[in-house]
């Protein structure tokens, strides 16, 4: 169900006045498989929020109902249209609007319609009044695309809720119910793409028995608006072509990429492109060659541009030459390289430096490359936060990246500003209830929504799915919220307060553990990432250390150059500190960093303590679920607390800061 489950409206005066104002859908839209499947959606929306089927339309005279369709195709919406000056909607945007008693939605192309579609359902589950309605929509990045790190082989990379939903064992005859539930809960939320495979990519994907079955997935989203891409291993045209190189620029690569491409159009006509992680942590890519990461995109590129593809490349590189900061890396591997690719190659970021920490000053790249199209790359899955057992709702934290001004001296320097897409890497497998921990439905959600519209305000989108998800209780729905709005903070708190980072047990990165320095390379090793002693804590990333604080804009370097004015929030992550430094509030820093990891314990106490008052509001099952994941995220917030406290009092050789209470 997810957040469809459209629950009937138990007020029978309310549904009563629904059922008048909706009693058919009157469809003018050409006809196509997307707008087809909007008023199915609608039909099936709406019996389920109204038990009754609204009709086929235009119902009988003096009748009142929905209209839905393209611009120009019906009488009643160009009889509106007449009036009223709707702007172009794009390929993707709607506009819906009460009009002489009637549900308007209208777009310019179909998918606006599916989208509107899912408005209008959400509008009447959370029992807007139809008179209000007067919307128009569109989103803010044509590219909103999931990235399954999924392997062909059922496993999941980071993936916590389970294997693979794709059975490549079973495609391309056996079509699950899945696949299509899967496409409707991503339309319903706006997105538009799916990466199906891992990052670190197998080969196999582009043998023609698995591209057939790539085609039978493709055929089930595309009337939910939803665009395949594959990942594409760099040494493919080896592997599976049987070439001796791979080098970006021999005319015989050049020419397998080529056909390859050619054979998954003839399948997809509507392929989305390829999504390639190169040169990073043991994937093959054009290095090899002595080749650049534009010169091995653009191969890619060229093959694609003719069908419309795109090729989307990531920018998570480093490598471990001695003594570089890993936070350099992806900066100066790339800036180089602006304006060199081509035009339908997108580059594809995460949100900071090094990696999906709890909390990360977002990329300076992101500033840094005026002349390429660039993707924010998010992650869904909880890699560091906790992964399917942590509650951590996500959209505090994509708020607090897409709204960084990175030029604070200039309009326009917003993150959400300087980017063409974004995409998340999924937390989805085959847990009965998708996401393993049923809160991170919320962060599918959220991050769907947000792709929509960047400027969304977090606490918005977890009402929103509370009351989808939870149902109308606004006492339920206020809980839900506040817990969800409580737990990014906690998090940071208990794992990683005031700008620590990767301190993350290695390998698997669930649990504490800075005190790990054993480990072959540098930065492989948390203790690498503050390296405390017995005077100070904290990674000098100014002009006196590795001054990766100089890819910044001016105006932002000049910020975090001094941690006076340096948020206290990434303190660590820019400057090494006297444990006796001074904060703002007059606290030093050792015992505000004890106050926090106890301050991230009680939140998690707070978060336990409201969702108890919630028993019986809930049904019990999803109300022993979240109960006991909840109660291992307190026992795992006290041990986060403990284990670094406990450690960086050994190096330090400081007493508790008074108010936290000594580990048992
Ligand atoms: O965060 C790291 C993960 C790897 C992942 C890599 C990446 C897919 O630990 O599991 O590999 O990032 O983003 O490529």
């Amino acid at each position: 169900a997810l957040w469809l489950g459209h629950q009937l409206i138990e007020d029978s005066i309310v549904r009563q006045d629904y059922r008048a104002a909706l009693t058919f859908i009157d469809g003018s839209t050409g006809g196509g498989e997307v707008a087809t499947t909007a008023t199915n959606e609608l039909r099936r929306g709406l019996s389920e929020l109204l038990g009754v089927q609204p009709l086929r339309g235009p119902g009988e005279a003096g009748a009142h109902g929905i209209y839905l369709g393209l611009r120009g195709r019906s009488a009643r919406l160009d009889h509106y249209l007449a009036t009223a000056d709707v702007p172009d909607l794009g390929s993707e945007g709607y506009h819906l609007v009460y009009h002489d008693g009637d549900v308007l939605l209208l777009a310019d192309d179909e998918p606006g319609l599916l989208y509107g579609a899912f408005d209008l359902l959400r509008q009447v589950q959370a029992l807007t009044d139809l008179r209000s309605l007067n919307r128009t929509e569109q989103p803010a990045y044509a590219h909103r695309i999931l990235n399954h790190w999924d392997n062909l082989d059922g496993t999941v990379e980071r993936g916590y809720a389970g294997f693979s939903i794709w059975n490549w064992h079973q495609l391309p005859e056996y079509i699950d119910q899945r696949y299509v539930d899967y496409a409707r809960a991503n339309a319903s939320i706006g997105i538009n793409g799916t990466v199906v495979t891992n990052v670190n990519a197998n080969s196999l994907i582009f043998r023609e028995d698995y591209l057939d079955k790539a085609k039978a997935l493709a055929d089930i989203f595309r009337p939910y608006g939803i665009k395949l891409y594959l990942t594409a291993r760099f040494s493919s045209p080896m592997e599976l072509g049987g070439l001796d190189t791979a080098d970006p620029l021999d005319p015989a690569v050049i020419a397998w990429w080529k056909e390859k491409v050619e054979e998954i159009y003839a399948r997809i006509p509507d392929f989305g492109g390829f999504l390639v992680k190169a040169n990073s942590e043991g994937q093959p890519g054009p290095w090899e060659y002595g080749r650049t990461h534009a010169e091995g995109a653009n191969v890619l590129a060229d093959a694609l541009a003719p069908h419309g593809g795109i090729v989307v490349w990531r920018a998570f590189v480093y490598s471990d030459e001695a003594g570089r900061d890993r936070f350099r890396e992806a900066y100066d591997e790339f800036t180089p390289l602006d304006g060199r690719f081509r035009n339908n190659v997108l580059v594809q970021i995460k949100n900071g430096p090094i990696d999906f920490q709890p909390r990360e000053p977002v990329s300076p790249l992101f500033a840094a490359m005026p002349r390429t199209p660039l993707m924010l790359e998010l992650q869904i899955t909880k890699e560091y936060l906790g992964q399917g057992t942590h509650l951590v709702g996500l959209a505090s934290m994509y708020e607090e990246v897409l709204g960084t001004d990175l030029r604070p001296t200039e309009p326009g320097g917003e993150v959400h500003q300087l980017i063409s897409g974004i995409a998340g890497v999924s937390n989805i497998g085959t847990a009965r209830n998708w996401t393993g921990n049923l809160f991170g439905q919320a962060d599918w959600f959220a991050f769907g929504r947000l792709a929509w519209a960047p400027q969304t305000a977090a606490r918005e989108i977890f009402a929103e799915w509370a009351g989808l998800t939870f149902g109308r209780d606004p006492e339920v729905i206020d809980s839900i919220t506040q817990m969800l709005a409580l737990s990014y903070p906690a998090c940071v708190n208990y794992m990683t307060p005031l700008g620590l980072h990767h301190i993350m047990n290695t390998g698997h990165h669930y649990g504490p553990g800075p005190w790990i320095d054993d480990l072959g390379r540098a930065d492989w090793n948390p203790y690498y990432y503050h390296g405390a002693t017995r005077d100070s804590i904290g990674f000098d990333r100014t002009s006196t250390g590795s001054d990766a604080l100089s890819q910044y804009p001016e105006g932002f370097a000049r910020r975090y150059a001094d941690p006076a004015t340096t948020p206290e929030k990434f303190l660590l992550w820019f400057h090494r500190l006297p444990w006796d430094y001074e904060l703002a509030g007059g606290n030093t820093l050792w015992r505000e960093l004890g106050l926090r990891y106890q301050l991230g314990v009680e939140q998690v106490g707070e978060m336990a303590d409201i969702w108890s008052g919630l028993e019986g509001r809930i049904d019990a099952e999803r109300f022993r679920h979240v109960s006991q994941h909840l109660a291992i995220q307190q026992r795992e917030a006290e041990w986060w607390r403990d284990a670094c406290l406990a450690y960086f009092r050994s190096v330090s050789g400081r007493p508790l800061p008074e108010g936290v209470p000594a580990p048992p």
